[in-house]
Order: C-alpha cells, then structure tokens, then sequence
C-alpha cells in the first residue's frame, strides 16, 4: 500500500467505477479491497477457450464467485455442477476449463452430491476440503429444489450457488419458477391475450432458503463483481448450508446484445428487480441501496423476451404491473435510503 493510496482511503470512499478494471489492479484502492482478479497469482478457476456464448453472464459470474471460492480455500475447493449451460460449456469431452477438481452431478442433484462430498471429506479427515454445488435456475428452483431443501434442513456444510439467467437456457430457452413475469420463452409465448410468462407465479428461491434459517443466504450480481467476491468470501468462511443466488444476464435467451450483459445486470438491481441482499439465521442483516431507481422500461426494452409490451397499448399496461412489482421490492428490502435508514 503507498502513501496515496492511505490518503485516498481515509478521505474518501471511491465508487465502483472509479476503481480501474479489476485485471488492472485496482490500483487506486488499498490492498485488502483490490479484488481477487487483480491479482497476479488468481487461480483463473474458469479458463478461457471454453463455449459459453459471447456476452454471457453465467460464465462470468462462475469465474469471479469459483476463483474468490478457491483462495478463500487455500484452493482446498470441490465443486459439483448440475447439468445446464455452465456444465456443458465448460466440459465438452474429454476437455475442461476447471482448474479445481469438479464433477457433474445429474441435473436434480446437485446439492445431494455436493453433502456427500462434505462428508466423505469429513469422514478422510480432510476438514479443510469445502464443497460447492453450483447449477442454473431451472436445475435450483424447480428439479434440483427437494434436495436444496434438504441440504438446507441439515445444514450440510456446503455453498450452493445459482446462476439464474431465468430460464432453461441450455435446451432451448423453457420456462423455470425463475422466469419473471411477462417474458417470452419457448414456453411462454408472445402471443394470445396474456403474451409470454403468467403474471403471479414463479418463486423466490433466495427468500426461500431464508426461511430455513441457514446460516449465510445472499443474492448478487455480475453487475458488481467485487460485491460478489465479498459475498462468496464470507460463505467461505462460515460452516454449514450457505445459499448465494446471483442474477446472470443471458444473451441467447433474452435476446440482448452480448455488450448488454452487465448494464442490464445492472438496471435490474437499480430498478428494483433485482434486490441485493445478506440474510443471516433467517434475518436479514443487510440490502444494498439503490442511488435512483429506474423506470423498469430501461431494463425491459433492450431485451427481445420483452418486445411485445411494447407493442400495444395492453402491453404498457402489463409493464405497468412489472413496476407495481419493482416498487415492492424497493419498499419489501427497503431499497431507497429514506429517513432512519443507516
Ligand atoms: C432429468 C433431466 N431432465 C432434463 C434434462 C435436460 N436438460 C439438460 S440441461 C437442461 C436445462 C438447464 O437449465 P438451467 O438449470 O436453468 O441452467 P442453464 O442452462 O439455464 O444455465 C435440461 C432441461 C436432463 N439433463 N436431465
Ligand atoms: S445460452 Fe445463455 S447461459 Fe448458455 S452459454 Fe449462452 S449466454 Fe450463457
């Protein structure tokens, strides 16, 4: 750390973009707030050369949340993976892009594996082994979520982590219980008189494992991968069943330019979609402020999934009940600093 920099940091607080990129260093910030990625000597859990479209924000949220996993690990790290498009891109054999030992679970049970690897790793008296289960959306919410649940219940000392790009992207784009309302999917079309996804369905898988009263759930995004770093960190450094659920834009399948991927990242989060929050034992100890909330028009248009609502007059009715959901949000996880608020 130079003398600038103490300077910098007890004067002010520097804001996320005026950091430099996280390969560049950091540079302006002090040592123990750089990121992983700007280190020399990060892991790269995800290698380049893999097959993930360009733009896609799985791919980036898996290397950012696997490479702070394993140096909070001492790389003492397994993952299990559900089959979906972060296992099939990462592993067409006999190649791989893991640099961590990793294996493909079925598509439901990921989290089941990832206990039994906990506790084989118990049982050799290799504590200092910890897992991570990891798998898309559709493989968390809908037919990998008995077993989540279960892992949960017994606080297995496992991280699972979603990537949500809120549908089943890998066979072709289906509707999950993670695909938000309105959107257009194989399964949902535009068309008929209530186009795309059904209003009033879906769940929240993060509020959810809340419920369970496990010890760490948090949702994030790659909108803020230093955020996402922090978040995995911590999991790391606590036992039993953790939870992080982070919202990955997917260009394929929300028809988005791939140069889209974090802005739309992050107009989720700052119009309300998207909440960001840290719960602990069933409580939540904290949710990231918004700094002006955005029509969820910004958000919604530059996606083709979308395209309809803007196409007639009961389309803008519909978008209308997307913000009705985005001020819920801001007002259920209080989201906007109001008076009283640290
Ligand atoms: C039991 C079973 N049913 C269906 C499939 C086919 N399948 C493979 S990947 C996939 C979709 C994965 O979607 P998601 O979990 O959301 O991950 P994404 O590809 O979007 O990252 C499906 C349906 C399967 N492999 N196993
Ligand atoms: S379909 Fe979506 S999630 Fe799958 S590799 Fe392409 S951008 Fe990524």
């Amino acid at each position: 750390m130079n003398d600038r920099t103490i300077t910098m940091d007890a004067t002010q607080k520097l804001h996320f973009y005026q950091k430099g990129t996280f390969t560049v260093g950091n540079r302006l910030v002090s040592e123990e707030q750089r990121a992983v990625q700007a280190s020399a000597d990060r892991s790269n859990a995800l290698t380049c050369g893999h097959r993930a479209c360009q733009g896609c924000g799985e791919a980036l949220g898996a290397r950012f949340a696997i490479d702070a996993a394993m140096r909070a690990t001492d790389n003492n790290l397994i993952a299990v993976n559900a089959t979906g498009c972060l296992e099939v891109f990462t592993t067409p054999y006999p190649e791989t892009s893991w640099q961590t030992p990793w294996l493909h679970s079925l598509f439901g049970n990921a989290a089941a594996v990832a206990t039994g690897v906990a506790a084989a790793m118990r049982v050799k008296g290799r504590p200092e082994v910890r897992t991570i289960a990891q798998g898309g959306d559709g493989g968390t919410t809908d037919i990998g979520f008995g077993c989540l649940s279960g892992m949960f219940e017994r606080n297995d000392d496992v991280l699972y982590i979603c990537y949500d790009n809120e549908a089943y992207m890998n066979t072709g784009v289906q509707r999950s219980s993670a695909t938000p309302p309105a959107a257009r999917t194989a399964t949902t079309p535009a068309m008929g008189r209530a186009p795309g996804n059904v209003f009033g369905t879906g769940k929240s898988v993060p509020k959810i494992a809340v419920a369970h009263g496990i010890p760490y759930v948090a949702t994030a995004t790659v909108a803020d991968l230093h955020d996402l770093e922090r978040k995995v960190t911590k999991a790391m450094g606590i036992h039993g069943a953790r939870y992080l659920h982070i919202h990955v834009p997917c260009p394929l399948g929300w028809g988005s330019a791939s140069h889209d991927t974090i802005r739309l990242a992050r107009l989720a989060v700052e119009s309300g979609l998207f909440p960001l929050f840290e719960a602990e034992h069933g409580v939540i100890t904290g949710s990231q402020k918004i700094r002006r909330q955005v029509p969820v028009e910004d958000y919604l248009k530059p996606q083709r999934r979308f395209a309809h609502l803007f196409a007639s007059e009961e389309g803008k009715k519909r978008i209308k009940l997307v913000q009705a959901i985005a001020d819920h949000n801001i007002a259920e996880y209080r989201l906007l600093d109001q008076e009283g608020d640290a």
